[in-house]
């Protein structure tokens, strides 16, 4: 079944205008490199962190990996008829950075490249607009075996491979994001460890954020001084609304430091040019200290014309524990996320619209950068039933909740321009494995066969109805 084969979505959720959005509002399904493509060895791909991480046993669930993924590399013409099918007129994708410099290290590598060719050209013969990602988290082993992103020099070696990628693709691709999530990069790969590269070091964890964002800014200041035409640049965070459990001060004190590590230590630097104080001291407090040199936090706060927000969920923050103590078995004061008791997704993550256009406002008040949701969806376990079609209405209900939940930020100032749901379809879920579906299309693995579900076709409807509203 492709997106054209019906006409209406079904489902307890019928398509409408979403009010407040206007015509030129861009609307784009979203995907990664790592997660969909497969053909990790193929015409000169060099292995990534992420291969090697699913060779751990007990990294991942079921011991899975992205091997064949959803085998988008070699089933690329049939997943842009897809994406078109959609009515979408964006496109956010990744690049493999083993695929495009494999090692990490020397010239672009040309077989590589021309898979991104055929892609991107595919895209704008369809009019879609192709917005590429640099960094979706296939750090190349070589570099993670030289230090990785706790180490300086992979910021270098970063925007190095940014030159080549836009050297590349930068006469047909206007849109480029740098990094996708790097707290994800930092505390997932080097502090919890349950991400690759499965380092387990809050000091690494870090140095690799500083190193993060210093690529970013060497990169984004390379694809300026290339580019002849202006881009649309930016970053990409993964960010949610903190906010205190009670009114009680050890509350707050916890929302601040989850704000301070999960916020304001990427966007402050990015926007202002400098690490908030209180996060220096808390790291300080920790015996951390940030490596920046002279320099940086200008090459940091090169200007960004957009700010990519990947919103899932927001949390609540309580500064005891469950037994009342304020103080961890660290020493360190307990930061401890506490259900709202609202539903989740399959993913165990609340649901929680309202906080996403809190979020937006509150970005729009302290950073003022223009802003389009990157990232937003959700996993469910949803199933094929008798007749071929997959009836995912929670999918369904979550996407018209948070849509409508941008409308709301826009209307009251906000200047959102944009919304990707995540995700095209189904894919490899990192750490999760196969487990957790995100798509709007389902991706049956032993087959290869896709089926827009209807939350696809909705979203189809949705994006028509609102433009043409
Ligand atoms: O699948 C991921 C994606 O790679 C990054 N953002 C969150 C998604 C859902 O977990």
């Amino acid at each position: 079944m492709t997106a054209t084969s019906r006409t209406t979505a079904s489902g307890r959720f019928p398509a409408a205008p979403v009010p407040g959005l206007p015509a030129d509002f861009r609307w784009g399904v979203a995907t990664s490199a790592y997660q969909i493509e497969g053909a990790v060895d193929t015409d000169g791909r060099t292995p990534s962190i992420w291969d090697t991480f699913c060779r751990v046993p007990g990294a991942v669930a079921g011991g899975e990996n992205g091997d064949t993924a959803c085998d988008h590399y070699h089933r690329l013409a049939e997943d842009v008829g897809i994406i078109a099918g959609l009515g979408v007129d964006t496109y956010r994708f990744s690049l493999a950075w083993p695929r495009i410099q494999p090692g990490g290290h020397g010239p672009a590598n040309p077989r590589g490249v021309a898979f991104y060719d055929r892609l991107v050209d595919s895209l704008l013969e369809r009019g879609i607009t192709p917005w590429v990602t640099l960094y979706h988290w296939d750090l190349p082993q070589e570099l993670e075996d030289a230090g990785g992103w706790p180490a300086r020099d992979t910021a270098h070696r970063f925007a190095d491979y940014a030159e080549l990628a836009h050297a590349a693709l930068g006469d047909r691709v206007r849109h480029w994001t740098t990094l996708n999530e790097p707290w994800c990069s930092a505390m997932l790969g080097y502090e919890s460890g349950v991400h690759a590269p499965g380092r387990k070091n809050f000091g690494d964890a870090m140095h690799a954020v500083h190193h993060l964002l210093l690529g970013h800014g060497l990169a984004a200041r390379r694809l300026r001084e290339a580019a002849p035409e202006p881009l649309e640049l930016g970053i990409t965070l993964n960010l949610g609304h903190a906010t205190p459990a009670t009114d009680h001060p050890a509350d707050a004190a916890a929302a601040r430091r989850a704000d301070g590590l999960g916020t304001r230590i990427y966007l402050d630097p990015l926007v202002h040019g400098r690490y908030p104080e209180d996060v220096v001291a808390d790291l300080a407090a920790r015996g951390v200290t940030l490596p920046v040199q002279d320099g940086d936090l200008a090459a940091i706060a090169t200007p960004l014309d957009i700010l990519g927000v990947n919103y899932y969920s927001s949390h609540q923050f309580s500064g005891s524990a469950e037994d009342g103590s304020t103080t961890g078995d660290d020493g360190l004061p307990v930061v401890r996320g506490v259900s709202r008791g609202l539903p989740v997704t399959d993913m165990g993550w609340e649901i929680h619209p309202e906080g996403l256009t809190a979020l937006l406002l509150r970005l729009h008040r302290d950073y003022g950068l223009p802003t389009v949701i990157t990232e937003n969806g959700a996993a469910f376990a949803d199933q094929p039933v008798g007749d071929g079609t997959v009836p995912d209405s929670d999918r369904t209900a979550y996407l018209d909740s948070h849509i409508r939940a941008v409308a709301a930020a826009r209307s009251a100032g906000a200047d959102v321009r944009g919304y990707f749901a995540w995700s095209l379809m189904d894919n490899f879920e990192w750490a999760f494995g196969y487990d957790k579906r995100f798509g709007l299309v389902r991706v049956d693995y032993p087959t290869q066969r896709r089926t827009v579900k209807d939350s696809g076709l909705w979203y189809r409807d949705t994006i028509r109805l609102t433009r043409s509203a």
